[in-house]
């Protein structure tokens, strides 16, 4: 039933004077709205040198700075989905998903980050995997980017250096022209505002270079042109053959004023605008470029810490509007929500964080997850959803990752209880305000290489067994209700409050 019949419905039986009946639509996904579960490649994938694969920047964080991950575990086997995609492909047959979301690795097709040496085991590779899903009927979903940089690129210093975006546009160009025929839903990057952690601090993310206040911005601006440059070459050259739709996908977490001052609620502001207005603004907003807070912010306070120029690069007008507008879709991953209160910036120390002037923390009250970050607060995902609404002009919002993290086992009702909760949230966001969410994505289609937690977090709907060569994978109970749910197109009876 859609909203407007809905909304009639509701008219009619006020103006009779019925009572309206508990609406079970509330709990009912709309047609045509699109269930998957999604992967990365260097997460599942293995083989990291099989084949002619050149080398990432995770094969080599992973292997040089074993420190940084909680096991010193590494992608090398991770579910060696390389030599198993047909076991990959028969788990989202039988959970009937409508569409697989998994990303391409950059080294795996072009060993050296560069275009003038293709490897072609890597496009026989995903032909495969692509001929396969479509063989069962799934719709490929293609992240371009998910973090596994080509460590040859890192070497001329990785995307702080504005030259990335030309090469990133070369092997975007690559991919339309190989499997563009096949892929109808791209999306260029996944999560710039965590990545892009990679030049600010050397305890996150690779390639854990530590340039705090500086590399994050000057990597961001290469991203935000990068995309853009995907987008246009796109447009103008795959988009009236192929006819898909290109998007990025961003990540946020709800913040929620600890307190309920002016300050509070500013402080939750400026971290929205850094954490996705950041990407978001350029990209979504009517007016483009960094919002004015983010703007304001890191040049006055460059210019208290003496620099003669802000640390935030700028965009010219042409950029602005090059930017603007370069999406179809808005991909959102959200996971938590966090608590903010305002925290006085520190003039001596130039950083991202201290840019954003907020200490946030966890609601003790809030289940947790394996993960210190993640806790489960399905409330925060609504919210979230609504403003993105508010701020973007209700762009078509596709989720492309939510999910939950613990250490072992199948029975996994902390999952359940997960998945359940924020789904029942997004139909409300949906339903009730009108938000326009087309899809939702639960991470992992099975538990995987967990970037610096290495194996310790696992957050699969299948439970993989990393000690047997062969990679078992078994479904756990979450996922035998994620199936339910695909299947039925709403939130089991039982489940609902
Ligand atoms: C997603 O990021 C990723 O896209 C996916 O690859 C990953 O497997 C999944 O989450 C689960 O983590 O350690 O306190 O510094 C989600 C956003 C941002 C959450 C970085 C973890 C690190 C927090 N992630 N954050 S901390």
């Amino acid at each position: 039933m859609s909203g407007r019949t809905l909304s009639f419905l509701v008219l009619v039986a006020a103006v009779c004077g019925a009572r309206v009946p508990t609406n079970s639509s509330n709990y009912t996904f709309p047609d045509g709205f699109k269930f998957g579960v999604a992967t990365a490649s260097y997460q599942v994938e293995g083989a990291w040198n099989k084949d002619g694969k050149g080398h990432s920047i995770w094969d080599y964080q992973t292997h040089n700075e074993t420190y940084l991950i909680a096991d010193g575990s590494n992608g090398d086997d991770a579910c060696d989905s390389y030599h198993m995609l047909e076991k990959d492909v028969a788990l989202l047959k039988n959970l009937g998903v409508d569409f697989y979301r998994f990303s391409f690795s950059w080294s795996r097709l072009l060993p050296s980050g560069h275009i003038n040496a293709v490897n072609n085991a890597g496009i026989d590779y995903y032909n495969g995997l692509i001929d396969a899903l479509l063989r069962e009927g799934i719709e490929p979903l293609a992240t371009i980017y998910h973090w596994d940089l080509p460590q040859q690129l890192q070497d001329l210093g990785g995307w702080p250096n504005p030259v990335l975006a030309d090469y990133f546009e070369d092997y975007a160009r690559l991919l339309f022209e190989n499997f563009g025929d096949r892929i109808k839903m791209w999306i260029t990057f996944n999560e710039p505002s965590v990545f892009t952690n990679g030049y600010e601090s050397n305890i996150n993310h690779a390639p854990s270079i530590e340039a705090p206040g500086f590399g994050k911005y000057l990597a961001s601006h290469t991203v935000l042109k990068a995309h853009a440059q995907a987008y246009h070459l796109y447009n103008n050259m795959f988009r009236e053959t192929q006819k898909g739709n290109v998007g990025i996908t961003l990540t946020i977490d709800w913040c929620e004023p600890k307190e309920e001052t002016e300050h509070h609620l500013a402080a939750c502001e400026r971290f929205q605008q850094f954490e996705m207005g950041l990407y978001g603004n350029p990209i979504f907003s009517e007016e483009g470029d960094y919002p004015e807070i983010v703007k304001t912010r890191v040049d006055n306070i460059s210019e208290a810490q003496g620099f003669r120029r802000s640390r935030l690069p700028k965009f010219t007008q042409d950029e602005i509007e090059y930017i603007r507008g370069t999406a179809d879709f808005f991909g959102l991953n959200h996971y938590t929500t966090q608590l903010g209160t305002p925290s006085t910036v520190i003039d001596s120390q130039p950083s991202y964080r201290n840019d954003i002037g907020i200490h946030t923390e966890y609601d003790e009250s809030w289940p947790e997850s394996a993960s210190s970050w993640l806790r489960d607060v399905p409330w925060g995902f609504r919210k979230i959803l609504v403003s993105l609404k508010q701020r973007y002009g209700n762009p078509p919002i596709i989720i492309t990752e939510n999910g939950f993290s613990d250490r072992e086992g199948h029975e996994d009702d902390s999952r359940i209880h997960y998945h359940i909760g924020y789904l029942t949230e997004l139909l409300k966001a949906l339903h009730e305000d009108g938000v326009n969410v087309f899809g939702y994505t639960a991470w992992s289609l099975m538990d995987n290489f967990e970037w610096n937690q290495g194996y310790t977090e696992r957050f699969g709907l299948h439970y993989v067994n990393f000690t047997d060569p062969e990679r078992p994978r078994t479904i756990k109970k979450s996922g035998k209700i994620f199936k339910e749910i695909v299947a039925t197109r709403e939130i089991p009876e039982r489940f609902r409050k």
